[in-house]
This record gives C-alpha cells, structure tokens and sequence, in this order.
C-alpha cells in the first residue's frame, strides 16, 4: 500500500479563512473562527485520516509585517509553521484590497521549495469575481495545483475539502503509517480549547482595538466527580479603560460572553459547566516578554 502522512502547514494572510477551512477539513472545530484578522495566535493542529493517508493540518496565524511584541510572535509563528512543514497550502483570499499582499504569500510559498498546493478562497464573494481566474492561470503557469471555492456555501464545503484532501495526498511524504494516533483530531488539550472559545466569543463580541489586546487564561480548570466542571478564566486586557468595556454596562456584556463560552464549552465537554469570568489589565502585556510568555506567547530569546 503507498501510505502516506506529514505535516501541512496553511498559510496565508490575517482573515483568508484559513481556520474555517482546518475545521472543514477535519470536521470538528479544532481551531476558532472570528470575522477579525489575526484570530489565531498559536498554531493549531488538526488531522484528517483517511485509508491511504494521514494528514497532519497546522493551522497558523496569519502572515503579517511586524518588528516586536505580538505581533512579531505572530510573524515568527507562521514562518515556523512554514519550515516545519512537509507540504504547505496557501489560502489566496480574493477580496485581498492589496493584491501585492497575495503575491507574498505565493513568494512565501514557492521560497520554502516544498511542494504546495493553491487555495484560491472565498470565491462566494461576487464582487470579486474575475480575481479567480486570474489568479488560477497565473499559479498553473507556474506548475502549481489549485483548487478553488468557498468555504461558507454549504452546498460547496464537502466538495472543497475533498479536492483539497485529493490534492495534498500525492504531496505528502511516504509513510510507514500514521504519525498519530487515529483517533486523535487535534492535539491541543481541553484547557486550551476553552481558553480559545472564550477568546472567540470576545473577539465576536468586542470591537477597534480591544481584540488585539486581549487575552484569556485558564486559571482554574477541575474536572472531578462534582455535578460541573468548574472554570475559572481571566480575560486579559491591555489598558485599564479597556475593563468596564469587557464588563460592559451592569455587567451585559461579560454575561453575554459567559453564556455564549459556556455553551459550546458544555458542547466540548458533553458535560455540566460552571464557567467563572474576570477581567484583568496587565498594563502592554503584548509587548512584554514575560507577560507574553506567561499567556503561551512564548517569545524566543534575541
Ligand atoms: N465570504 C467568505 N467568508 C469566509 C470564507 N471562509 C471563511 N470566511 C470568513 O472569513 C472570516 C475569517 O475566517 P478565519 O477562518 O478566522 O480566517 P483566518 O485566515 O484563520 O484568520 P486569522 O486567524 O485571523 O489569520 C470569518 O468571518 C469567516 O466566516 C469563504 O469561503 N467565504
Ligand atoms: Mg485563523
């Protein structure tokens, strides 16, 4: 049999989609979802079985310019994410205002010379509807397999992920066999996936610049034989005028958050939940090291 399995790391720009298509691919929501760029932060891991392969999705944050502090560690992590890599995909959003900001994550791609497979994205998007031709000419010229679609038409997702899975097979690495367990879909542990679902009914439910500065840590997490599992969680801001904005007015908002992380936690869990929300400040935490590597951010020393 001509089994194979590896690593396959998406890249592309903040917003591109990258994580809907993960959680397409792998069928449960590995990897979480927000209509604001630069979502996710940490690479995420996601895997596909199928008979004759194993893939091994690593989802990345999205490719920005950055000099320090997070958004630097976003930058290193995608670019990690890329060496690490056996096979990479590129997500090509087409309603990229900036068509020079595609054109870095194809110079990205065919820089690393590991074999790669174009994702020409959100082709729903009817005002942008010459951009895919365009761009699917210019990457076969190039030698390039692609596959196009859109990730939010229902009736188009089982398609996409099954070109997607049929192109990235023959690019895959020959393997003895699966590199992980079989009945592993995703490698990040619960605490991790609860922290996101709370970071993700933030982000969702805040607006400007308060995503950007904001965190959440676990800061209690027990399962026993109790009636719920009990949460505790901080969610972290970075300026103090941030905090009543979180908590919103006689606390709406935080509640509304709360109610919105617990549900889908219970979904997680299959279980009974308390979850306990508080609000900090930790005044720059994302330009600070310490700060940084305390939430997971961990930053490598200079
Ligand atoms: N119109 C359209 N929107 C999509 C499609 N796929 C994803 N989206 C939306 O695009 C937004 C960003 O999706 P994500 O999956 O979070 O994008 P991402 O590339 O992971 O973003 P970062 O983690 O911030 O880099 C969300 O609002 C999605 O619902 C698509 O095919 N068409
Ligand atoms: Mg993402």
């Amino acid at each position: 049999m001509n089994y194979r399995a590896g690593f396959i790391g998406l890249i592309g720009l903040p917003n591109s989609g990258k994580s809907t298509l993960l959680n397409h691919l792998v069928g449960e929501k590995v990897s979480i979802v927000t209509a604001k760029p630069q979502t996710t932060r940490r690479r995420v891991i996601g895997i596909v079985n199928k008979e004759s392969m194993q893939g091994i999705f690593v989802d990345a944050p999205g490719v920005v310019k950055a000099h320090a502090g997070l958004n630097l560690f976003l930058r290193d992590e995608a670019m990690d994410v890329i060496t690490q890599s056996d096979v990479l995909i590129a997500v090509l959003n087409i309603d990229e205002e900036r068509v020079e900001n595609l054109d870095e994550i194809i110079k990205l791609a065919q820089e690393s010379r590991k074999p790669w497979l174009a994702v020409i994205h959100k082709t729903d998007l009817a005002a942008y509807i010459h951009r895919p031709q365009i761009l699917r000419d210019r990457l076969e010229k190039m030698g390039v397999p692609v596959v196009a679609g859109s990730s939010l038409k229902e009736n188009e997702i089982a398609a996409l992920t099954e070109l997607v899975l049929a192109g990235i097979e023959p690019l895959l690495p020959a393997a003895k066999g699966p590199l992980y367990d079989e009945d592993l879909y995703t490698t990040s542990n619960l605490r991790d996936l609860c922290a996101e679902i709370i970071r993700e009914r933030c982000f969702e439910n805040l607006h400007q610049e308060i995503p950007f500065g904001l965190a959440v840590k676990i800061v209690r997490f027990v399962e026993d034989d109790g009636p719920a599992v009990q949460i505790a969680a901080e969610i972290i801001v970075a300026k103090e005028n941030h905090q009543p904005i979180v908590i919103g007015r006689d606390a709406q908002l935080i509640k509304k958050i709360g109610t919105e992380a617990r549900k889908e936690i219970v979904n997680l869990l299959g279980r009974k939940v308390f979850l306990d929300l508080k609000v900090a400040t930790k005044k720059n935490w994302q330009k600070n090291p310490l700060f940084m590597k305390d939430l997971g951010y961990v930053v490598h020393p200079a």
